[in-house]
């Protein structure tokens, strides 16, 4: 499944175009730059590659109208495990010779797909990968999505003031690169923070009989469940938790930043504590207007995930303007003049606020949020002072 996006611009740019030789004033680009979209679109992790999906095709779309760059973004669907991402790279590194790719969704997904990127020099731009270790897949690799080692230390601190936390159950996905990670850094949290871990209980990605899990965890009397799941499986906890009779708060990892999981567990999600990059709230003029043109193209709120596939784009078309590029070099110069460009943006304004490139290749984010749900929706959670 692949779309291209550049088209009525192309025609456009060709239409104005004397003929071959062209008169001189014309675009910068003589040519779109490829870009390869890499979006679980189908299977269980569709709840987070749809808002990708359409963070991305929105500011292509508004970055080819404005015409400062043009882009042919090429979405292709990785489904949910490493091998649709691994077949979905290799074809966009060699069949659609891609300057440049977004994606793909799982961190799970980007240590298997990555390394094919790195090797053939093509830039890679993460925007929901958050496990430990992305950016030194390679140096070719960066992310502008929060690693959970900078948001699961704010959502434990601003929970154990909330909740005045002592005791949790920990339950987490043994199965996944993305959730082990998560886990990991929720247990060194917990530890520092003094809080007692009273069970630490694992399942698998696939599984959807919790039962077993929840009992154990609800014998252990813990005032909040610390979760590290995705999003189907972290859903359903939910609900099956509830009805058990499990009344205490979750508190969850990047999986659950999802406004369907709210949808789909209800009165289940209420009071679930998530760190997160991005609120609808942000009052900045990028937030504002990205807010209203996807609603008003989607018809729906976007979430974190639509917000980081939007600056994602952001800062590849930036990196390709800042390069130069007339789209007519050959590929390989084209990746390594991204690549390179991608290393000087220290600063642009989307709509996470502002965001950068550290040294390292991953995300400098000044400003991050605890939220929690209530009422139905996730609101800024903030302890009392
Ligand atoms: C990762 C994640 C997932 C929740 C992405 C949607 O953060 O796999 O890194």
């Amino acid at each position: 499944m692949w779309t291209r996006l550049w088209v009525p611009v192309l025609a456009l740019a060709v239409l104005s175009h004397a003929g071959p030789a062209g008169p001189a004033a014309r675009a910068a680009q003589s040519q779109p730059v490829k870009v390869g979209l890499a979006v679980g679109i189908t299977g269980d992790i569709s709840v987070y590659g749809d808002p990708i999906r359409n963070g991305f095709l929105l500011a292509f779309r508004q970055i080819n109208e404005r015409g400062a760059v043009r882009i042919d973004p090429i979405l292709e669907d990785t489904g949910g495990g490493r091998d649709g991402a691994i077949n979905v790279f290799q074809k966009l590194i060699q069949r659609d010779q891609v300057a440049a790719i977004l994606g793909p969704v799982l961190s799970s997904q980007a240590f298997g797909a990555d390394p094919l990127a790195v090797q053939a020099g093509v830039p890679v731009v993460g925007v929901s990968n958050t496990a430990k270790g992305i950016p030194e897949i390679g140096a070719t690799v960066f992310r502008v999505s929060a690693p959970e080692v900078l948001q699961i230390p704010k959502s434990v601190a601003v929970a154990k003031q909330v909740l005045n936390l002592q005791r949790v159950v920990v339950l987490y996905d043994n199965a996944d690169d993305f959730t082990v990670s998560g886990y990991r850094t929720f247990a060194e949290e917990l530890q520092k923070n003094g809080i007692q871990v009273a069970d630490t209980i694992t399942f698998a990605r696939g599984d959807s009989d919790f039962s077993a899990q929840l009992t154990k965890a609800k014998a252990a009397s813990p005032q909040a469940i610390v979760v590290s799941a995705l999003a189907r499986e972290g859903t359903l906890l939910l609900i099956q938790a509830r009805n058990l009779g499990i009344t205490v708060p979750f508190i969850g990892g990047n999986g659950f930043n999802d406004t369907n999981i709210i949808t789909r567990a209800g009165a289940a999600a209420e009071g679930l504590i998530v760190g997160t990059a991005w609120v609808p709230s942000a009052p900045t003029a990028v937030n504002l207007r990205f807010y209203d043109a996807y609603r008003d193209q989607y018809k729906k709120e976007p979430n974190q995930f639509a917000a980081q596939a939007y600056a994602g784009a952001q800062v590849v078309a930036e990196a390709v303007r800042r390069a130069g590029l007339t789209g007519a070099e050959d590929i390989g110069t084209q990746r390594s003049k991204i690549a390179e460009a991608l290393k000087t943006i220290k600063s642009i304004e989307t709509p996470l606020g502002r965001i950068g490139f550290t040294a390292t290749r991953d995300v400098d984010q000044p400003r991050t949020y605890v939220a929690v749900v209530r009422g139905g929706r996730f609101i800024e959670l903030t302890p009392p002072k």
